[in-house]
């Protein structure tokens, strides 16, 4: 597994394999600063070794490494006039970013401590100052400040917590009582800020400048009177942050956890000393796998080194995904409240004990639909495109979809349809399951049910708690951008497997559907603040790492490139729905359906390569053919530009293999490799 210095090594060559042994289990949460992290790392590993999710790890681990000796090495070949043109376009950036800055408002994020196990304790006191945790021997949601001193946390498995804590109790999740709860706090909130942001059950942001403003009071005191009303009205204590922007506020919530608060003024020296030492992985939507390479290509730890090593970041990294690693390093975050967002997709999903029971599965999936059919009508909406998640005992994430001629939103409907997809893949045995719905009906995409409280699980994400993930590690391939699943009108239901087709087709510099690795801020968390959801789409271009190919051979600025390639992506939905023929996809979520190659879904950037490479192929063959005549003069432009793009990547790759002599393509490895598994 990795090691800080990088490397890897096997458990023969170290004697404490366990001490680079790094998943979401070992990170600490709040109330966890005290704990041997030696001693979780060694339990977790030792119990967690030669099993399905070790292997995925090492998966994970072994990508993320070549990830980022792909990234030192192209970092390597920088020149000194290509680093001083990128520290000027770096500098006028943050010059402009600093531009933007605006401390005029007061936001407040508050965020429940310990919530489910809060809630737990409260309908039953004598759980009260024991530890414990809520969940089951396979997964647990979350525990008790009293647990966490013995090193466990949220999203993990019970049979790991009960080994740290022998005496840990364990309490079944029940819903319906957390949603009571949050509902109870929200009346709160609501008194502050009427359009207060609920980012979960448990969680939310609000505006506190009028209120402060009109009563004259402080951000301090405001706070200080939200803990006090929460725990009047549910019985339950909050932690709050106060800072000028929303981004800010939220990493202050979390530092004087539980039932504390962190106030930081509204003044540029007082948020850059804030800044200057700030962690990077406190920043939402800074996870494990951006933490990793920011600080072993970049040698960035902390949110200032952002900006001290601008330049290299501006050379590699896309302008949006530069952009937000600037801004972190300013200090700088939304303080604005966002406008209705149309909300594109709603979902549930459940994740249990790994089982192949037929009876048992169909009865999780009947749960899912009715709590998703019930979430739907809540906001008057309606669907037609269904796709169902699983992911497999092994870790492995498979989505399946159907398209409609009607929309529906019953929970009957839904069932019928998801039972369809769900036959097809079994037997199979499962610890996930999730259903979204998309593609709705327009007009009720532009009336939200309940306009007064813009939240952002009305508008982003579903707001059901049972889409909260625990211990969701490979997410890889399933958070599909909606705007990418085929319209098949013409049949009344057809069989999907193309989203994963349409992700792999889609652009690879700007397409935001593909997903990050990290472990906690990964793309299917009901967790995910506004900044999350936005950044764990602009960092998973760490991930994809192509716009550095692009900048790098173009030799100049690379704005063009950039560009070109993003002109592309509406047209994807051509390329991809009109040539069915043709079609790509990973079958099983594994296997090239054109040539066989098979590659795990972790390897994002081969699986783009070797897409790429069958993209180039078809249109040649379409540019050879007749084909081109009958498209329009747009479609044959982005075809040429995509053309160009592919072959240059593959030229580049012929380039690669011939100068390293005896490097075995990946793809050629994995082909290999795979047999085996
Ligand atoms: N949750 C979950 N799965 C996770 C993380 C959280 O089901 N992987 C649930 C249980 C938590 C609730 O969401 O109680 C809120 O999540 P938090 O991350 O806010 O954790 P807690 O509120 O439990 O603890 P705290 O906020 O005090 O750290
Ligand atoms: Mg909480």
């Amino acid at each position: 597994m990795e090691r800080s210095d990088g490397e890897c090594a096997s458990s023969s060559e170290n004697p404490r394999p366990w001490q680079s042994y790094h998943t979401v289990y070992t990170n600490a949460k709040a109330g966890m600063d005290g704990v041997d992290k030696e001693k979780v790392q060694k339990v977790v590993y030792e119990m967690s070794k030669g099993s399905k999710y070790f292997e995925n790890e090492e998966r994970k681990e072994a990508f993320i490494q070549q990830k980022i000796e792909h990234m030192r090495a192209r970092c390597a070949k920088l020149t000194s006039p290509v680093i001083s043109h990128y520290q000027k376009v770096a500098d006028k950036r943050i010059l402009e970013l600093e531009a933007t800055r605006d401390l005029s408002r007061s936001w407040l994020h508050v965020d429940m401590d310990a919530f489910y196990a809060a809630v737990e304790t409260l309908s039953n006191p004598s759980l009260k100052g024991k530890p414990m945790a809520v969940g089951t021997m396979s997964m647990i949601c979350t525990a008790n400040y009293e647990a966490r001193r013995f090193g466990v946390r949220a999203a993990m498995p019970g049979f790991i917590a009960r080994k740290l804590c022998p005496e840990l109790i364990f309490v079944p999740t029940d819903f319906t009582k957390y949603t009571y709860y949050s509902d109870l706090t929200r009346k709160v909130f609501h008194k502050y800020d009427p359009n207060f942001m609920a980012a979960s059950l448990d969680e939310a942001y609000l505006d506190i400048t009028e209120v402060c403003r009109e009563r004259g009071i402080s951000g301090i005191e405001i706070a200080e009177e939200l803990r006090t009303s929460v725990y009047e009205e549910a019985g339950l204590t909050c932690s709050a942050g106060v800072a000028p922007n929303r981004l800010l506020a939220k990493v202050c919530s979390d530092i004087n956890k539980p039932n504390g608060q962190f106030v930081l003024p509204n003044d540029r020296m007082a948020v850059m000393t804030f800044i200057s030492s700030l962690p990077i992985r406190k920043i939402g939507g800074i996870g494990k796998v951006t933490e990793h390479i920011l600080r072993d290509v970049f040698g960035i730890n902390t949110c200032e080194e952002m900006l001290q090593k601008g330049s290299l970041l501006c050379a590699v990294f896309s302008h949006s995904t530069a952009d937000f690693f600037l801004s972190v390093g300013l200090g700088l975050g939304s303080t604005n409240t966002p406008q209705a967002r149309f909300r594109k997709s709603i979902s549930s999903e459940r994740t249990f004990s790994a089982t192949e029971d037929k009876a048992l599965l169909y009865r999780k999936l009947a749960e899912i639909a009715e709590m998703l059919s019930a979430d739907m009508q809540k906001e008057g909406l309606r669907g037609r495109t269904l796709t169902l998640k699983l992911k497999t005992a092994s870790f492995e994430v498979r989505t399946r979809a159907v398209t409609l001629q009607k929309y529906i939103s019953s929970s009957e409907d839904i069932l019928k349809h998801a039972s369809v997809l769900l036959k097809a893949e079994l037997p199979v045995s499962l610890r996930l399951i999730g259903l979204r719905v998309t593609q709705f009906n327009e007009d009720k995409v532009r009336a939200p049910s309940d306009p007064t409280q813009k939240t952002l699980t009305n508008f982003m994400t579903s707001g059901h708690a049972s889409k909260k993930i625990v211990g969701d590690q490979n997410s890889l391939g399933s958070d599909i951008n909606d705007d990418y699943l085929i319209d098949d009108k013409e049949t009344s239901v057809s069989l999907d497997v193309s989203e994963t087709n349409n992700y792999e087709f889609g652009d690879p510099v700007c397409d935001n559907s593909l997903p990050d690795l990290n472990d906690e801020n990964c793309s299917f968390s009901n967790k995910i603040s506004e900044v999350e959801k936005i950044h764990e789409n602009e960092v998973s271009q760490l991930l994809e790492g192509n716009s550095l190919v692009l900048r790098q051979e173009e030799g100049s600025c690379c704005d063009g490139v950039e560009e070109v390639d993003k002109d592309i992506t509406p047209d994807n939905k051509v390329g991809t729905s009109s040539n069915q023929k043709d079609q790509f996809i990973w079958l099983d979520d594994y296997k090239c359906s054109l040539c066989g190659t098979e590659m795990p879904p972790s390897f994002i950037e081969e699986r783009q390569e070797h897409s790429d490479f069958h993209l180039a192929e078809r249109l040649q063959k379409e540019e050879s053919g007749s084909d081109l005549r009958i498209l329009t003069h747009r479609e044959r432009c982005v075809r040429t530009q995509r053309d160009h793009i592919a072959s240059h990547r593959k030229r580049k790759k012929q380039k690669l293999f011939e100068k390293e002599g005896t490097h075995i393509p990946i793809d050629m490895f994995f082909a290999k490799r795979n047999r085996n598994f």
